[in-house]
């Protein structure tokens, strides 16, 4: 079930988090419950609750989104891989309703994911 968006008091600094990365536009962070070595969540400041809320206005910020993964993965060392994960609403387990990418390496990933 989604709850409250917590991430926005992450963005507020209302609750502390391991940031490693932040623009004007995006916030990057470690995941409380770490599913692999390096679990970083990616997220747009712009509070859009669900991947299928994405108008055409957004499509430069998914890009930005990109692009901050790509150079958290090369600083983070995930040179043998990685995977990005968008969950969206709760068939597929979104739990916060505020738009956020998995980052996840650091370990051999399996296919299907549950
Ligand atoms: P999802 O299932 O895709 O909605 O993932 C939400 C993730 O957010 C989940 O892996 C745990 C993480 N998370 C939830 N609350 C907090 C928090 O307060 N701080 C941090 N760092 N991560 C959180």
């Amino acid at each position: 079930m989604m709850t409250e968006n917590i991430f926005q008091k992450i963005i507020d600094r209302q609750i502390q988090a391991d940031i490693v990365y932040e623009d004007e536009q995006c916030l990057a962070f470690r995941d409380i419950n770490p599913q692999a070595p390096v679990h970083v969540l990616i997220i747009p400041k712009k509070v859009i609750r669900t991947h299928d809320e994405i108008q055409e206005s957004d499509v430069e910020l998914l890009g930005k989104l990109h692009w901050v993964a790509v150079q958290l993965a090369r600083e983070l060392g995930l040179k043998d891989g990685y995977r990005l994960v968008i969950n969206c609403r709760e068939q597929a387990g979104q739990t916060v309703p505020h738009l956020h990418m998995h980052l996840l390496g650091g370990r051999e990933m399996h296919w299907p994911p549950g």
